[in-house]
């Protein structure tokens, strides 16, 4: 299997060219129409992404390759890489045209982005594209309380859309820069559509009727609540409590074919079943009313009782993926791209298809929802009525009930494959990286490079999600964690005959050559997108592939045994996300000022791989960073 992050790679022959002609069916930019004034002149005034310059993205590529492949290899690479930059070499014809694309576009590499890393890839969206968000455990325990909390939730996240509507959003920045906000406008009313080789997404925010409901799922039956009175204000949180309430009372037999479940299935299967689902007209309106709505929201049913890091990890299973068919797998649409997912015990949070935008505005959003809930009361309100939650209905023939028991059976394998480890880092968080005048994200990166070498004695192709938000309609474009100066510090660290001095020295240059490429790949000169854009033009003009790009090399840079995120947050949750190749480890940290909550996911049926181990593996090498730093003096200079 081939993650996402890893699928860009090497299987040029199969992959088609892409015409990319009039991206209709791609995450529109943001028209003039609705969004105006502010939002478009912020829009305006951001740098485009750059095109890297062809020499350094050549030097930096080798240099990216050195802790991760054998010498023989690298030598051969090198020769293929001398070859593409030559004058007059195929990289110098691509990189013109790159620079051609960059002049003629708003961004050159986002509609690509979203092509190759999302809409062209045939996985399930769970578990290996969509991540999950956990909140801390909540303060209900019961049916009521779910249902109490459900409807603050809803009245939450309408007042962020409010400010998405009035573009009274805040600007983001980083490092003293402003972000592109593009994200926020593509996060509500919007849904990826399968299809029979390529997904698609719409997004109904800006249409003339811009949605007014949301859907609501529970006992696998799907609903929609207007949330919004004839008089166009919003429903108030006693009257959305009233809705939720009819709608639970209205389901509570689990009497109808699961249809959610169908959106777990593998994107091809999903996309010949949709289409026979839709050519029934109810279906088909029922399926529109799910992809129109601002978003969806899961009352999940109850689950066995478990409590500590069990709970956490058994939450993060629920935002992944619901835990099964037996379970919530079937209480989704995983195509919606966001979920709100709340349990009865307390349990919540939220899970979301990707494509659309990055983890960061998601967090925002539910930021903002998390601090409204706190704030807000019920009960205060006289209860006006509202038009009443209609039910979603489906006609399901015998095939598409078939559809439903193998989405289940393949759902359920998922389920039992993916082992995923919630576990709190509780002995310090950004403060202690900080007194020794480090970054804390360098830091922790060290630390998952020391573990993964403690636990396989060598350095693996590792990636870290870097925001390319500087510049408009920007994504990520990935930081490689795994660098000479790591390769370095690991190999040094465990070893007795070696001084604390040099240790030191060692790990200070580790966290500074991450902190240097993390600087890089935020400004846009970092190598994987470049490549990527380079790799894109020669399938786009239909010319023979690079031999660089078929290169064992570049799939083995491309084979990310470790693929790490890091998303902060203010409220104390953690994101979770499943590993992008079958030997390999997700690692979602969200680091805290005292404290590191961290996801760690892997398959069970890979022996190599243990995410309870390695998560351990990853607190030690923390702690022992730490000491190595408390017991040598230098380092407190
Ligand atoms: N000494 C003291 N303090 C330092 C320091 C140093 N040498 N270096 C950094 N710090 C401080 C920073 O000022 C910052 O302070 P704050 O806690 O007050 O904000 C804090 O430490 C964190 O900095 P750092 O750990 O270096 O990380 P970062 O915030 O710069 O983040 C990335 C690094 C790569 C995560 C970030 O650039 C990024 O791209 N984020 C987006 C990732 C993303 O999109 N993920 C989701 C993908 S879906
Ligand atoms: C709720 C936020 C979860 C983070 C998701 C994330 O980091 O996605 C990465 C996106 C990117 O473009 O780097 C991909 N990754 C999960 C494979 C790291």
């Amino acid at each position: 299997m081939w993650g996402i992050w890893s699928r860009t790679v090497v299987k040029v022959g199969m992959a088609k060219p892409c015409s990319f002609v009039k991206p209709c069916h791609l995450v529109k930019p943001v028209s003039a129409t609705r969004i105006s004034g502010r939002y478009l002149t912020h829009q305006k005034g951001l740098p485009s992404l750059p095109v890297p310059p062809l020499q350094q993205t050549c030097e930096r590529y080798i240099a990216a390759l050195e802790p991760i492949v054998e010498t023989e290899e690298l030598k051969y690479t090198k020769k293929l890489v001398d070859e593409f930059q030559k004058a007059g070499g195929d990289g110098e014809r691509l990189q013109r045209a790159l620079e051609k694309r960059a002049s003629n576009t708003e961004n050159w590499l986002s509609d690509w982005w979203v092509q190759v890393a999302y809409l062209d890839y045939r996985l399930p969206v769970v578990v290996h594209s969509s991540p999950g968000l956990v909140l801390p455990r909540m303060n209900f325990t019961d049916k009521q309380g779910q249902i109490r909390f459900a409807a603050k939730l809803i009245a939450g996240v309408l007042d962020f859309k409010m400010m998405i509507d009035n573009e009274t959003l805040p600007v983001e920045f980083m490092g003293g820069k402003p972000l592109c906000m593009n994200q926020y406008y593509q996060v509500l009313s919007s849904c990826r559509i399968p299809g029979l080789k390529r997904d698609s997404i719409v997004n109904h925010s800006r249409s003339s009727s811009s949605p007014k409901h949301i859907t609501v799922v529970h006992n696998c039956q799907f609903f929609v609540l207007d949330v919004y009175n004839s008089d166009g204000t919003l429903l108030s949180v006693d009257q959305l409590c009233v809705q939720l309430e009819h709608i639970c009372n209205s389901s509570q037999q689990n009497n109808s074919e699961p249809v959610g479940i169908l959106t777990t299935s593998d994107r091809d299967t999903w996309g010949r079943t949709y289409q026979s689902l839709i050519k029934d007209k109810i279906n088909k309106d029922s399926v529109s009313a799910i992809q129109r709505s601002i978003f969806t929201l899961c009352l999940d049913g109850a689950m066995p009782q478990v409590s500590g890091d069990v709970h956490r990890s058994r939450s993060a299973v629920q935002m992944l993926h619901g835990g099964g068919s037996q379970w919530n797998s079937a209480n989704r649409w995983f195509d919606k791209t966001l979920q709100f997912i709340i349990g009865e015990d307390g349990t919540c949070g939220a899970n979301y298809e990707h494509a659309p935008a990055e983890g960061p505005p998601i967090v925002a959003l539910i930021d903002h929802v998390v601090e409204y809930t706190r704030r807000i009361e019920l009960g205060k309100t006289p209860v006006k009525s509202s038009s009443m939650p209609q039910k979603l209905h489906f006609k399901i023939t015998p095939e598409i009930k078939r559809d439903i028991e193998e989405a289940k059976h393949k759902m359920d394998i998922l389920a039992q494959d993916l082992d995923m480890r919630v576990v709190v880092f509780e002995e310090f968080g950004k403060n202690v990286p900080k007194t020794y005048k480090m970054s804390p994200d360098a830091f922790i990166q060290v630390a998952l490079q020391l573990a993964f070498y403690r636990m396989y004695q060598h350095s693996c192709a590792t990636y870290e999600s870097a925001s390319l938000r500087m510049f408009r309609l920007g994504r990520t474009d990935t930081i490689r964690s795994a660098s000479r100066a790591s390769g370095e510090f690991v190999k040094v660290f465990d070893n007795p005959s070696k001084q604390n001095t040099e240790k030191v020295e060692l790990l200070e240059k580790a966290v500074q050559a991450h902190r240097w490429y993390t600087n890089m790949a935020i400004s846009g000169q970092a190598i994987d997108r470049h490549l990527l854009g380079l790799k894109m033009l020669a399938l786009e003009q239909q010319i023979t592939v690079p031999p660089i790009f078929t290169d064992k090399s570049y799939s083995k840079a491309l084979h990310y045994r470790l693929s790490t995120s890091q998303v902060p947050s203010k409220t104390d949750c953690v994101m979770c996300f499943g590993p992008v190749v079958t030997n390999g480890y997700g690692v979602c940290y969200n680091p805290m000022d005292d404290h590191i909550n961290f996801a760690v996911s892997s398959f069970n049926t890979c022996k190599e791989t243990d995410a309870a181990a390695f998560a351990q593996t990853v607190k030690g090498a923390l702690l022992d960073m730490r000491t190595l730093l408390e017991e040598t003096p230098k380092a407190r200079l």
